[in-house]
């Protein structure tokens, strides 16, 4: 390839789009049917093609290359709540990870209207910057399924203030620096399973006309596993891998030999840390009493379940200020779904014991809902015919911690 001294036109001839990480929609000049004419920025490309593909070289850079500009001030952290305010605990505690492993970036949030102003002013005090987003349908989802609003995240694609951005799951912590991430193209990210990447950490660079690109195949492209990741994994066929360090999935595979998952319990408890990021899987700490992982009362769950991760998270959720606290109360709920399924636990009379615990957790006790009393939703819990009516005509939680007040 030319040094970049002169400009070079490429031409593709294709029925698809070419990769849009390696030929930019920016960088197309013309295209006529199958005809694709690029002039490509030569440095940008290849230092892309450059990067190792194969497993023997997957360590990222000791030091940043110098034709690599980079501006700070143009490089953000990012996440996204698409509809879900039981995340906002993870976000704030995410962010506060990111300060204490040194960062001083960006953090930029996206919220729908669904995200109360109680909650937006939570993520506000933990440091991110938000940004109010009209949410994307998948339209190959099922009403209210877990994935109905996921495509959202093709919005990180307008944040063209920034020219980089590292996305990160609301569910993980960020142990060390990962600022080095910011050096790398889009897409960067761990292996998930065969050529598949991860979407749970990944750089990507901003651009109107990528987002529009994401945008108007929506309808054809299959994902495989339904949601965003398996989108992306389909547009973004070429990526490059990093270490599984930086986006370490708290999971023990059902093959994984009992070394492997002694090795995985000293990487999540290693201190100081070894792991870049915890990805966590399952049940969300924050979800869970902080006296153990509520995984391990769940049969399914149980290989997600870890008491050494979840100590861990909880470590940065006491780093945190106080006022943030109150943003990772349980609701009355919740604690009927815990005890549900410790009572579950018990029956099946699992081995792991966890069921046995006595809960010490204060935010047992601690209600901001009008309705506290939360046992007497489990009169009928598990019931076929079971609706939570009692609770849904309620009026929206008041943010008054007390465990004083009185049981209805
Ligand atoms: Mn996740």
């Amino acid at each position: 390839m030319s040094k970049g001294y002169h400009s070079v036109h490429v031409l593709l001839l294709s029925d698809c789009f070419p990769i849009p990480n390696l030929f930019t929609c920016k960088e197309l000049v013309v295209r006529v049917g199958n005809a694709w004419l690029y002039e490509p920025n030569l440095n940008t490309l290849r230092q892309k093609v450059n990067l190792p593909v194969g497993s023997c070289e997957l360590a990222v850079p000791l030091k940043s290359k110098d034709h690599y500009s980079s501006n700070a001030r143009r490089e953000a952290y990012a996440t996204i709540l698409h509809s879900a305010h039981v995340y906002v605990c993870g976000a704030i505690t995410a962010a506060q990870s990111i300060r204490m492993s040194g960062s001083t970036r960006d953090l930029v949030i996206l919220v729908d209207d669904t995200i109360s102003e109680y909650h937006r002013g939570g993520l506000e005090a933990a440091g991110w910057k938000l940004h109010t987003i009209e949410r994307i349908r998948n339209p190959k989802a099922e009403r209210d399924a877990y994935n109905e609003w996921n495509y959202s995240k093709f919005r990180l694609w307008q944040l063209t203030d920034y020219d980089k951005i590292i996305f990160i799951d609301a569910d993980l912590l960020i142990l060390r620096n990962i600022d080095i991430l910011f050096e790398m193209p889009e897409i960067t990210a761990i292996g998930n399973n065969a050529t598949l990447f991860n979407s749970g950490v990944m750089v990507i660079e901003p651009s109107n006309c990528t987002f529009q690109l994401l945008m108007d195949h929506i309808n054809e492209i299959v994902s495989y596993n339904g949601g965003d990741q398996g989108y992306l994994n389909e547009v973004f066929t070429w990526w490059h891998r990093i270490p599984k360090h930086m986006n370490f999935l708290k999971h023990f595979w059902e093959g994984d030999e009992e070394e492997k998952k002694e090795m995985k319990i000293k990487l999540f408890g290693a201190d100081p840390p070894v792991l870049y990021v915890i990805h966590y899987l399952g049940l969300k700490p924050w979800l869970c009493f902080r006296d153990y992982d509520c995984n391990w009362n769940v049969n399914i769950l149980q290989e997600f379940a870890s008491d050494v991760a979840h100590r861990r998270w909880w470590k940065v959720h006491d780093a945190m200020p106080e006022n943030l606290h109150k943003y990772c109360l349980l609701r009355s709920k919740q604690k009927a779904a815990l005890e549900w399924d410790r009572m579950q636990a018990e029956k099946g009379n699992y081995t792991d014991g966890h069921w046995k615990i006595q809960i010490k957790d204060s935010r047992l006790q601690a209600c901001f809902e009008e309705f506290c009393f939360w046992e007497s939703m489990l009169w009928h819990w598990g019931e076929t015919n079971w609706t939570d009516n009692a609770t849904a005509t309620l009026a929206p939680p008041v943010p008054i911690i007390s465990g004083l007040l009185p049981s209805l």
